[in-house]
């Protein structure tokens, strides 16, 4: 109910359609937005239309907290964080807005009693995949933290005309199909163009002398982009605090196409107006790799400076000087992705606000912090010096002065260490120059974390040992978290419901309150209802399986599932080795009493990534035979699931029962899918590497399954000389299971199908499959054993739940809020503003 300030008639209250939250006023929102928004009329509307009625419906309740929020934050100027990020993988927006808004089931009951089913409209919702995979989802969860702990925040990217990639799998390969997540429509975002800037790009630049007789410098670019603000905005769970998702979208500047018009170069204007375009067109499909593009530098640029530049007038609209930019503002660099923005706030206050160097650089470094997520070579950003000449050369002149003075602070403090200087400087010169972006990140920053403890701890002995020993005061640890309004409330209500009829729903909010669940564990009654709500959700994927892949899956099997990005690292084929010794066991003895297991995957392969694929044709192929040996009966099934994405995942997660995380110790930098599998009651298996440490140590030793080798093993063991053929010379069941793939028993015969992969286990193996084969295999069949123990198995699936307390995303930005952000909460009411203001 809504006051309407109205001088003839005072005090008249109404529940306005935009506003209310009732079951009879959004059913009279619903249909006025099928007709004046979507015009249509329910005869002739198609799902769509109705998904799109229902979403305005919650947009409009959604923009009365956004507007109260903005004019709070504007009032206050609030200390704000900026999350710059290229990838936001937000998933579905209907749903997790619902369940924030704490209106679901009022929805679902004024949809219904319109004849349709919620459910049904959720399922059209076209996800905006604007990210690959952990680091971009991670950032999603933290918006919905920030949003609920009522911290001023804003996200800043990139709004991809095609997210990542559809993947189809096609004769066991997987197929790429571009993913057209606007062709519909997208109910969630305001343009705002009032708000464009522009983004110089190429070109020289010349020194000259200014009115004051200073040394400066202009930079005269080849090409100006526009750059237009699409905001999105972020609802906190039952708070009225809604944030900011701020994505640029890249446009020619109009006034730039004149010239070319007037002198009849119609094609050329066009063609400048489709390379400005191209900036924001497509996300890179890669995870932990980089590739050295020159439209990925250029989309990096991109969205980090018109990010700042928006910043920067933020600063001013609320007559904040420059000079407290990093007062207001807390940049927070999610990887080194926007690693550039260093050398692009320098250039901003130096060049276009007239501040001196030393000023400017003090406020780089107090406003900027850094992330790191991987442990991976491969994945660290450098950028050829030609290339970030051509694009950026005022930016490569900043960079070489913050060089200058970053190597005098390390020969100061490291005398005569020339080597380290080397090491260090943020310029590869060892062959081909690049720009080191890692580099960059951590000397123009004040704060650079790592994603689990065991991260942190091995960026600060390995990959980033010299920054450590230069600036150990700047390093600290963050470990991840996930969400649990989405990967709980909304993906599991059924366990959610069960959870909070015993200890109330505080947990939502402080996810440590599950550790009530701990005084159930003995009761059999809940035991009994915990268990039969798993049952219950593996029907549902069966009959999904059923549907999607024409696989029949016992639902009383062992749900083993592994869903994540494909890579080499995460072991995907360990796993497989696996199935096949299974097989192999049954081959051999047909009667063999095996706990039935389903294996499930899902997950993409970056497109170019051969391997990954392969991996993936490994695993289809293993499907088709096992799944119709009639040896097998259906003791095992191999079921790959298409196209992973965050919807599907919200399906997955609460039908495991056992979570594969093995990938080899030192390599995972944390995995969060981790956490919401355990979070929704699977059992782990898995080796010591990234969060599953800490996982373990909260759930205890005995509730889970741990295997292999640790990080200073697999050091130890590859310092000693790793050789994976003796492996295999000297363990029976491993050489069976080689032999059965290169006999070509998966691939009709072909022996050269999987060769590829099998001679890089046998030959180099270089993420350890034959050292941790026996102690995986061992791993797994206690597994087995414990399962068929359903009262233990159901006790330990209590405990992790009641344990996962610290995996919440909100405990995480609590720790960024605290030891890195130094920002406050700021509550917002709903109402008084904007009636104030009018
Ligand atoms: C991932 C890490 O691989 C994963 O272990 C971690 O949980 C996640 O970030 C969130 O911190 N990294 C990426 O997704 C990625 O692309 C390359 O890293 C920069």
């Amino acid at each position: 109910m809504q006051t309407v300030p109205n001088h003839q008639v005072e005090n008249l209250q109404i529940e306005d359609d935009r506003t209310g939250l009732s079951v009879e006023c959004l059913k009279r929102a619903f249909l006025d937005n099928l007709f004046y928004v979507q015009g249509k009329f329910p005869k002739i509307a198609t799902k769509n239309d109705y998904y799109m009625a229902l979403a305005y419906t919650v947009r409009d309740r959604l923009l009365q907290r956004w507007i109260n929020t903005a004019v709070i934050y504007t009032e206050r100027a609030s200390r704000t964080v900026s999350y710059l990020s290229a990838e936001f993988l937000m998933g579905p927006h209907l749903g997790n807005n619902l369940v924030n808004l704490g209106i679901y089931d009022q929805v679902k009951q004024a949809v219904s009693e319109l004849g349709l089913d919620l459910e049904d409209l959720l399922e059209q919702e076209e996800e905006p995949g604007l990210g690959n995979g952990g680091l971009g989802r991670l950032a999603a969860c933290y918006l919905d933290s920030m949003a609920t702990l009522e911290i001023p925040s804003l996200g800043y990217g990139i709004r991809y005309e095609f997210g990542i990639f559809d993947q189809d799998i096609r004769d066991g390969w997987q197929v790429e199909i571009t993913d057209k997540w606007l062709h519909c429509g997208n109910p969630w975002e305001i343009a705002r163009p009032e708000w464009e800037v522009y983004v110089k790009l190429g070109g020289h630049t010349e020194a000259y002398t200014d009115e004051h007789g200073r040394y400066r410098v202009r930079w005269i670019p080849y090409q100006v982009v526009k750059g237009v603000p699409h905001d999105t905005p972020i609802l906190g769970y039952k708070t009225n605090t809604a944030n900011t998702l701020r994505l640029w979208t890249a446009e020619a500047p109009e006034s730039f196409d004149f010239g070319a018009f007037n002198s009849g170069d119609y094609l050329g204007a066009v063609q400048a107006k489709m390379v400005s375009e191209n900036l924001s067109k497509v996300l890179y499909p890669n995870d932990d790799s980089s590739q050295g593009k020159r439209l990925r530098l250029a989309q990096q640029i991109f969205f980090v400076s018109c990010s700042l530049q928006d910043m920067i007038r933020i600063v001013f609209r609320q007559n904040v000087p420059l000079e407290k930019f990093h007062e207001k503002f807390v940049v927070q660099l999610n990887d080194t992705h926007p690693a550039i923005a260093v050398a692009e706030l320098m250039r901003l206050l130096i060049d276009e606000h007239d501040m001196g160097w030393d000023q400017a650089w003090s406020i780089t470094q107090k406003s900027l912090a850094y992330t790191n997520h991987t442990l991976l070579p491969e994945a660290l950003e450098r950028w050829p010096i030609s290339l970030f000449r051509s694009l950026l050369p005022r930016h490569l002149e900043i960079i070489y002065e913050i060089n200058y003075h970053f190597l005098e602070e390390v020969k100061a403090k490291f005398p005569g260490d020339s080597d380290r200087l080397r090491r260090m400087s943020l310029i590869d010169e060892s062959g081909e120059k690049y720009v080191r972006m890692a580099h960059l990140a951590c000397v123009g920053s004040h704060s650079i974390n790592g994603v689990a403890a065991l991260h942190t701890k091995l960026l600060q002995q390995d990959v980033l040992r010299d920054f450590y020993q230069m600036y150990p005061e700047k390093f600290n640890n963050k470990t991840n978290g996930v969400t649990p309004r989405r990967f709980m409330v909304l993906s599991n209500p059924r366990l959610t419901n069960l959870i909070s009829s015993k200890i109330g729903d505080s947990w939502i909010k402080h996810l440590k309150d599950l550790k009530k669940l701990e005084a159930f564990v003995d009761d059999p009654e809940f035991c009994h209802q915990w268990r039969s709500i798993k049952s219950a959700i593996k029907h549902d994927l069966v009959a999904y399986i059923q549907k999607q892949n024409g696989i029949s899956v016992n639902p009383d099997s062992i749900f083993d599932i592994q869903a994540k990005r494909f890579h080499e690292y995460k072991r995907q084929h360990l796993n497989a080795l696996h199935i096949i010794t299974l097989y192999n066991r049954i081959k051999a003895n047909p009667d063999i009493d095996i706990t039935p297991r389903t294996f499930i995957f899902g997950g993409k392969a970056a497109p170019g990534y051969y391997m990954a694929k392969l991996i993936i044709k490994l695993l289809n192929s293993i499907a088709d035979v096992v799944n119709n040996d009639p040896d097998v009966r259906d003791r095992l099934k191999v079921v790959f699931l298409k196209d992973y994405s965050v919807k599907f995942a919200q399906r997955v997660y609460p039908a495991a029962d056992l979570s594969e995380q093995i990938s080899m110790a030192g390599k995972e930098a944390s995995g969060t899918g981790n956490m919401k599998f355990a979070l929704n009651g699977a059992l782990t298996i898995g080796t010591l590497d990234g969060a599953n440490v800490e996982i373990r140590d909260e759930v205890g030793a005995e509730n889970f399954f741990i295997f292999g080798l640790t990080a200073p093993e697999v050091y130890a063991l590859k310092a000693r000389g790793y050789r994976p053929l003796d492996y295999y010379h000297s363990n029976r069941e491993l050489k069976a299971v080689i032999d059965r793939i290169a006999s070509g028993h998966f691939s009709h015969g072909d022996t050269q199908l999987f060769k590829p992969l099998l001679d890089s286990l046998l030959h180099r193996d270089e993420y350890l499959l034959f050292a941790d084969y026996q102690a995986y295999i061992d791993c797994q069949d206690n597994v087995s054993q414990v399962y068929r123990d359903r009262d233990r198995w159901t006790r330990m699936s209590i405990l992790n739940v009641a344990r996962m307390g610290k995996f919440s995303s909100d405990r995480s930005i609590r720790d960024y809020c605290q030891d890195i952000w130094n920002i406050q909460s700021v509550p917002i009411e709903l109402g008084e503003c904007i009636q104030a203001k009018e």
